[in-house]
């Protein structure tokens, strides 16, 4: 499926959607340098958690998480005001790419009220043998379920829901071409497997809400919390400012020279 004006009543039945061809060639390239740029500066962060407290001074994760195509589908599940939550690079490399355990993501988040929508973007091809994002249809109506500790396997929360909850064998693989897009439900069961292939496979996970949902933040700003389009609403949330690209500091990245004019002409 391609984007279209009215997804909304496949996602109300199935909790979740894929978008096909969303982003060109040359921005997923610079999202696939961009992962090895961020690795590189934190050798000690294992690739699939390269996440949102790395990204208030960098200019390309604002670039790509405000690119118009995918707010424009955003939009269709959330509306015309819309903020950034956060976003996390799930990098599994190859033959030792860690697991997802099953879970809701609302479980793990402060966010009132629960409204927010994840865009799953494939920077790799997604496939079955690569660790894809698998998801359980029709579970987004479930309640938002305690996720507990669990690392009897290396995984990448260290936690996952209680197996009861589960019925694996409805398990879909989401399959997606580099630059498809998967769009889920802040309640929707999902997870994914490791990664044995020699195929690396990341997404970029981007939790986009309405600037009506508050970030409840109680030790400060929030590091990823951005406003992206449309208007803030007074009270809620404190943003950070958009971050201009200095060179020799930040990832070189197609139309980083016109970055700083355009962070200006929102700064008005
Ligand atoms: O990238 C994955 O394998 C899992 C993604 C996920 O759990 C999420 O989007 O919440």
């Amino acid at each position: 499926m391609s984007a279209m004006p009215d997804v909304n009543a496949e996602y109300d039945r199935e909790g979740y959607l894929l978008f096909h061809d969303v982003l060109d060639a040359e921005l997923l390239e610079d999202a696939s340098r961009h992962v090895e740029w961020l690795a590189e500066k934190n050798p000690t962060v294992r690739p699939e958690l390269l996440g949102h407290t790395l990204m208030t001074h960098d200019p390309f994760w604002v670039r790509l998480i405000s690119d118009d195509r995918l707010l424009d589908i955003a939009q269709q599940f959330i509306g015309p005001d819309i903020a950034l939550f956060a976003s996390h690079y799930i990098c599994k490399p190859p033959f030792d790419g860690q697991p997802v355990l099953w879970h809701q993501d609302g479980s793990y988040w402060p966010l009132d009220p629960m409204e927010v929508v994840t865009l799953w973007l494939a920077v790799d091809d997604s496939l079955p043998e690569n660790g894809c994002l698998r998801v359980i249809p029709r579970t987004q109506n479930t309640t938002l379920q305690p996720m507990k500790p669990d690392t009897s396997t290396p995984n990448v929360l260290s936690s996952g829901m209680d197996k009861s909850w589960v019925q694996e064998e409805l398990a879909v693989d989401c399959v997606l071409r580099k630059g498809g897009v998967e769009v889920h439900h802040p309640n929707l069961i999902h997870g994914s497997n490791a990664n044995h292939s020699p195929l690396r496979r990341c997404g970029l996970t981007i939790r986009y809400i309405p600037a009506s949902t508050r970030i409840l933040s109680p030790s400060g700003k929030w590091p990823s919390a951005f406003l992206l389009r449309g208007n803030g609403v007074p009270g809620v949330n404190d943003y950070n400012p958009w971050p201009r690209y200095v060179e020799g500091e930040h990832m070189p990245f197609s139309g980083c020279e016109q970055w700083n004019q355009k962070v200006a002409a929102r700064e008005g």
